[in-house]
C-alpha cells in the first residue's frame, strides 16, 4: 500500500491467488491505509467465512495501518473462487482500489 507524489494505490491493484492463500499487505508510504473488501462483492454464502479470517476487524475493514513496515494478512481458507472488490478507506476518493481474484 504505497502514497506518494504518484497518488495513492495498491501494488499490484490486481492480484490473483487460490482458495487456502494468505494473502500479506503491507503498509510502504502515506498511510494510513486499511484494507476494506467491498461487502456487494463478497457473495452471501462466503461473508461470514471471510470476517472470520480477517483478524482484528469488523465489516470487513482491517485496522488502519499508520507506518512503514506495518501489516496485516487476510486468509482466503474456504473462501469461493470470485473477484472480490477491496478499497482502502481513507483514499477511496483518490481511487486507491484493487480486485482480488480467488481461483
Ligand atoms: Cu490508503
Amino acid at each position: 500500500m504505497v502514497g506518494d507524489d504518484k497518488g495513492y494505490r495498491f501494488e499490484p491493484a490486481t492480484l490473483t491467488a487460490a482458495p487456502g492463500d494468505g494473502i500479506k499487505f503491507v503498509m510502504v508510504s502515506g498511510g494510513p491505509h486499511n484494507v476494506a473488501f467491498d461487502a456487494a462483492t463478497i457473495p452471501e454464502a462466503v461473508k461470514a467465512q471471510l470476517q472470520a479470517n480477517m483478524p482484528n476487524s469488523a465489516d470487513f475493514s482491517s485496522p488502519m495501518m499508520m507506518n512503514a513496515n506495518e501489516a496485516w494478512t487476510v486468509s482466503l481458507g474456504n473462501i469461493a473462487a470470485g473477484t472480490y472488490g477491496i478499497i482502502c478507506t481513507p483514499h477511496l476518493a483518490m481511487g486507491m482500489k484493487m480486485e482480488l481474484i480467488v481461483k
